[in-house]
């Protein structure tokens, strides 16, 4: 038994010790996303990692490569490649980075087809593993793959979760701190809705050093800022040509990570299951919730004005179609 560790009549460790247990991050899709987490996750020293993928070799190279520099940057988190789901056994927290992008004379419905069946055949097979993980969702179209994603796992609605505010706001930080020559640090911004052309960012409630937006800036800059923010994804695809964004993606990612496994509480945007909230039924979308070791710990409702509300509730109908269409197209 562990109360017995360093008797003097008891081994140091005896066959009955209860298990050390160190917390587990499985991330699926050992791609730019995945990889660049689990780097993060390691280096944060937050938990050990394992990576998968069905390219085989991938995720084992990647986690050699990262527990070779594990002296250099002071963690002993341990990193493991595999194309097994056992390997992912007893795991705290699953993430979902894995699809395909989309490719020349693929339509946008045949991606959330195979995208739609690759995300529910990973949160099935991996929850099996991991009956009490929590679920974060990262594939795209983001708040489709989290719902499909919730209903291939089985799991509580608060133990999922899509990640996409969190990366928005960081967008919309980023700009207002550039327009307005301030540290990124002293900015809070706030941006609601489904991840895409039609997420909400709320000036009124991005905040610079605890000072409204709407104080500091005017009306035609802030809309440029909101502009460039809903656009932020497509911005970084034209200058790369060849991909899209990881580093900040896997930032928003780990910090919700962060949030669940030491019991943070803090506040992000995350796509959460909305059941009445803001006048939203049967739902992921993005909303300010806070984050703790039971998922979802409270959704944050804000007062909005008429036109905040009315840009909220199209978003809505928007993923709602779209959440339709991919049940229609995974099961023809
Ligand atoms: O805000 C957000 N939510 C996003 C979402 C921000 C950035 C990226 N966003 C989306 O995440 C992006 O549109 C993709 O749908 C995912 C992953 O992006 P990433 O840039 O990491 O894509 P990659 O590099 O193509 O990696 C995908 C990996 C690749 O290694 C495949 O081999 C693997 O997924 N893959 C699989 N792994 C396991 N199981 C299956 N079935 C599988 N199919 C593909």
């Amino acid at each position: 038994m562990v109360d017995q560790i360093g008797t003097h009549s008891s081994p140091l460790l005896t066959s009955t010790a209860t298990p050390c247990h160190s917390p587990q991050v499985t991330i699926i899709g050992a791609g730019k996303v995945g990889s660049t987490l689990a780097q993060r996750i390691a280096e944060k020293d937050l938990a050990n990692v394992v990576l998968l993928d069905v390219v085989e070799g991938l995720p084992q190279g990647i986690a050699l490569d990262l527990m070779e520099a594990r002296g250099m940057e002071r963690h002993d988190r341990f990193i493991l490649g595999t194309g097994d789901y056992g390997d992912t056994s007893g795991s705290d927290i699953v993430v979902i980075t894995a699809g395909l992008a989309r490719k020349p004379g693929m339509s946008r419905d045949d991606l959330v087809k195979i995208n739609a069946n690759i995300v529910a055949d990973a949160a099935r097979r991996a929850i099996a593993q991991s009956p009490a993980a929590f679920l974060i969702v990262v594939t795209n179209p983001l708040d489709v793959m989290t719902y499909v994603a919730w209903q291939s796992s089985g799991l509580p609605p608060r133990r999922v979760l899509g990640m996409a505010g969190g990366l928005d706001a960081a967008r919309f930080q980023t700009f207002i701190a550039m327009e307005l020559g301030v540290s990124s640090l002293d900015i809070t911004a706030m941006v609601l809705g489904s991840h895409g052309d039609l997420m909400v960012p709320l000036p009124r409630h991005s905040t610079v050093n605890g000072v409204p937006l709407t104080e500091l800036l005017d009306d035609p800059t802030i809309e440029q800022l909101v502009q460039r923010t809903r656009n932020g994804g497509a911005e970084i695809v034209a200058l790369m040509k060849t991909g899209s964004a990881y580093y900040a993606p896997a930032s928003a990612t780990c910090m919700m990570i962060e949030s669940i496994l030491h019991n943070r509480l803090r506040i992000h945007t995350c796509a959460v299951y909305l059941q009445g909230e803001y006048g939203i039924q049967d739902l992921f979308l993005g909303v300010p919730c806070s984050l703790g070791c039971h998922g979802v710990h409270r959704v944050l409702e804000l007062t909005l004005t008429p036109q905040e509300n009315q840009a909220l509730q199209t978003s809505a109908q928007m993923v709602k179609l779209q959440i339709e269409s991919a049940l229609h197209l995974i099961n023809h």
